[in-house]
């Protein structure tokens, strides 16, 4: 890795000038600078995304920060990271080909990557609060965390080869960091950037005194950042998917490293339930119901894809040292039982993941939109408590969920809750 000495921040100014000797992005805009149409658009917490809009093509370059965007200076953040989000994407696309933005450039001291721009791809999250139904989700999203699951662990690669991605990405120490507090630790006691609204005192005063809930997330930070399972995505929430009426793609992947197999999985099912419970916040009653099934659906689908995609996988890819075919198959026996019993381990990762993320977005420092765009805390709050106590349900009783319409009855179950 260079050292990032002579990094320089970009800006609407000057990405021109910085960007009009590349050839990956003069062979795809031109090299007439006055035609380009220059905007930053980064709403995320971490770095600068701009799109270069030329007549024949446009681009997305996306720049690390020296910083956390969100606070500001006081919390630096290493550019490295970008160098490890560039190999997480390589990774990606040769683990869940067609599912992330095609790379066309990286600069490892500028922390620059140049890629696809997605088009008219919009970010999910926004689709979600509008109501909007995505064709073909659960599919995709359920083929991309069975894919990247199987094919990024020793069910799949070469020992050595795991083992040296695994050394790889153990380099990446802040961004895990963020992710071991931030998620894991801060919503569950006063830390100092953590916020809520005022009305879940009494909700979050009785979380924070839960000692079994607390040394149950303990115990699931434990498993985070010693199992090395797979490359997980890391942060996969709805502003992490772009999609359009009917196609989605997966983005942003800077918090990748090794880790649960049930991580990505159970981070979006979360994210999938804050949208479904903070929907009353966002539409009449007229279409609530119907937009809440499809969010239940979506969830119940994503799961029966990602079995589906792993069970082939393991029947047709399984060269890794992990339950191998010399044990099972060779000897006139089945693997059926085996794969299954992977299967429910990585549900009962995913249940607690899921219950862990659904309390950090609303007590922990980076909520969501889909609840802080609703703005009377008196219609938000009793729908994160809902949220919040079913969070603690999922992370108090994980091993007796035994599958997913368990969790979505669950749901249903605590959307009608009152909670304050
Ligand atoms: C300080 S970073 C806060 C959050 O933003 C990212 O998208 C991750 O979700 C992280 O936890
Ligand atoms: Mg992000």
């Amino acid at each position: 890795m260079e050292k990032a000495s002579n990094y320089q921040e970009l800006s609407v100014d000057t990405i021109a000038s910085r960007l009009k000797t590349i050839d990956a992005v003069t062979s795809r805009i031109g090299t007439d600078t006055s035609k380009w149409q220059v905007k930053e658009v980064g709403d995320g917490n971490l770095n600068l995304v701009f799109i270069v809009e030329a007549p024949d093509a446009t681009l997305i370059v996306k720049q690390a920060l020296p910083y956390v965007r969100l606070v500001g200076d006081s919390w630096p953040l290493p550019l490295y990271r970008a160098y490890y989000e560039h190999e997480a994407l390589v990774r990606q696309q040769q683990r869940a080909p067609g599912t992330v933005p095609e790379i066309y450039y990286f600069n490892n001291e500028q922390a620059l990557i140049i890629m696809e721009f997605l088009q008219p791809h919009i970010i999910l999250r926004g689709k979600l609060i509008a109501g909007e139904k995505v064709a073909n989700l659960s599919e995709t999203m359920g083929k991309f965390c069975a894919r990247t699951a199987f094919r990024g662990s020793e069910l799949s690669m070469k020992s050595a080869d795991k083992k040296a991605d695994v050394g790889l990405f153990s380099g990446n120490v802040e961004i895990p960091a963020i992710t071991e507090s931030l998620v894991f630790t801060d919503p569950y006691y006063d830390a100092e950037m953590n916020h809520h609204t005022p009305e879940l005192e009494g909700i979050i005063k009785n979380i924070r005194s839960n000692t079994a809930l607390k040394n149950r997330v303990q115990k699931m930070l434990m498993k985070f950042t010693a199992n090395t399972e797979t490359m997980v995505h890391g942060d996969l929430h709805s502003g992490s998917i772009m999609s359009t009426d009917n196609d989605s793609r997966i983005i942003d992947p800077e918090f990748a490293q090794y880790g649960p197999m049930g991580f990505d999985i159970g981070m979006l099912t979360a994210n999938f339930l804050m949208a479904y419970f903070s929907q009353p916040g966002h539409r009449s009653q007229a279409d609530l119901s119907d937009y809440q099934g499809w969010i239940l659906a979506t969830i119940k689908e994503t799961f029966e894809h990602f079995y589906a995609e792993f069970r082939h996988l393991w029947n047709t890819e399984r060269t890794g040292m992990l339950y191998p075919a010399s044990l099972f198959e060779d000897q006139g026996q089945s693997s059926a039982a085996a794969c299954d019993d992977v299967l429910d381990h990585i549900l009962q990762d995913a249940i607690s993941i899921c219950g862990i993320e659904m309390h950090r977005r609303v007590l922990s420092l980076a909520h969501n939109a889909d609840f802080e765009s609703i703005e009377d805390t008196s219609i938000r709050a009793p729908l994160e408590a809902r949220n919040i106590m079913m969070g603690a349900e999922l992370i108090l009783n994980a091993e007796n969920i035994k599958d997913i319409s368990s969790l979505t009855s669950m749901a249903e179950r605590f959307n009608t809750g009152e909670y304050l």
